[in-house]
């Protein structure tokens, strides 16, 4: 039996600049540079989907087991009657451990794009015939209110797979507001987030031996040669992506080993012998440097949980009446 989905269309006006227009402001930046989103497309979504499944890229699998762990405890934070609005809405396995421990009545899936959207909230109709499903296609990086109709009195927010790293932390502190906004106080927020360690194991994940992720990182190249106009040769390029400790983040670049030109809906854009073109930052926190971020927020961390190699962590956070600190007001 397969439930009617409640489709909400939350997208802003001025909603998405096209990947022309993203990727010749990013070609002409200086330095050269693209925002994550733009990976995913369907080979994109793809290979991030094998990504989570490389034995050197531990975050998905390790999210996975903290949660199967941490499940009932989880449960027993949001409470009888607690809804769950999941940000990112993927094809995860992750929910479903929430959704079997939690037995909410209600689920809203939020994700800007609509495809996945509709597939993945489809999929969990037909799979627990008693949810009420919602899916609202918005964007989490903008601010956010519950649908009509979607039971918001308890809600639990649920943000995966630590993507909030891709955000620097200024935009972090600007999307937990956000979410700070959209839950009523007393909310909880179950977010996860990848943990700073050894340099070894963190450039391992973003440089997998059976070259995924650097399939992943050219695809952004293939793309532009697919659907803009455009002379550029991915095989050019070469990806790299190491950790930026001063920063506390992996940076994943295409490298362009000779000096050339590329030509992209008539414009042309040089690169210089060893120039990159910036394509991803993903940040890693200490336990306390993103419980302190949180409360900066307006969020009180209730409790975190983390594996016995201490990789990554989810953190439990409660909504308080107060909003956002600003940063002069926030010293010891
Ligand atoms: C989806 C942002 C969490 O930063 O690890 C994986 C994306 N990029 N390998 C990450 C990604 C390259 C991923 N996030």
């Amino acid at each position: 039996m397969a439930l009617a989905v409640r489709f909400h269309d939350q997208r802003p006006e001025d909603a998405e600049r096209s990947l022309r227009e993203e990727v010749l402001a990013g070609f002409a930046g200086q330095p050269k540079a693209t925002p994550p989103k733009l990976f995913y497309d369907r080979r994109g979504s793809e290979l991030f989907e094998r990504i989570c499944r490389q034995p050197e890229y531990y975050p998905t699998r390790t999210e996975e087991l903290i949660l199967a762990r941490a499940a009932h405890d989880i449960a027993d934070l949001a409470g009888q009657g607690a809804s769950l609005v999941e940000l990112g809405s993927g094809a995860s396995r992750k929910v479903r451990l929430l959704l079997e421990a939690m037995q909410p009545a209600s689920y809203l899936g939020i994700d800007l794009s609509e495809d996945f959207l509709r597939a993945s909230t489809q999929r969990l109709a037909s799979d627990y015939p008693a949810l009420e499903v919602h899916a609202a296609c918005a964007d989490f990086s903008r601010p956010l209110t519950l649908p009509d109709g979607f039971d918001g009195a308890h809600p639990l927010a649920f943000f995966p797979g630590s993507s909030i790293g891709n955000f620097d932390p200024p935009e972090a502190l600007a999307l937990l507001a956000n979410l700070h906004e959209l839950l009523p106080e007393g909310g909880g927020l179950l977010i996860g987030v990848d943990l700073v360690k050894e340099r070894e194991v963190l450039e391992a994940a973003y440089n997998d031996r059976a070259g995924v992720t650097a399939a992943f990182n050219l695809n952004l190249l293939e793309r532009v040669r697919r659907e803009l106009d455009s002379d550029i040769e991915p095989d050019q390029f070469v990806h790299r992506a190491f950790f930026n400790e001063a920063a506390s983040r992996i940076e994943m670049h295409l490298v362009s080993p000779r000096a050339q030109e590329v030509a992209i809906e008539g414009e042309r854009f040089r690169f210089a012998a060893g120039e990159s073109l910036h394509t991803e930052n993903s940040y890693k926190y200490s336990l306390e440097g993103f419980r302190e971020l949180a409360g900066r927020a307006g969020f009180r961390p209730l409790t975190q949980w983390t594996d016995p190699q201490a990789l990554f962590s989810v953190h439990y956070l409660q909504r308080t009446r107060a909003g956002l600190t600003p940063p002069a007001a926030c010293g010891a």
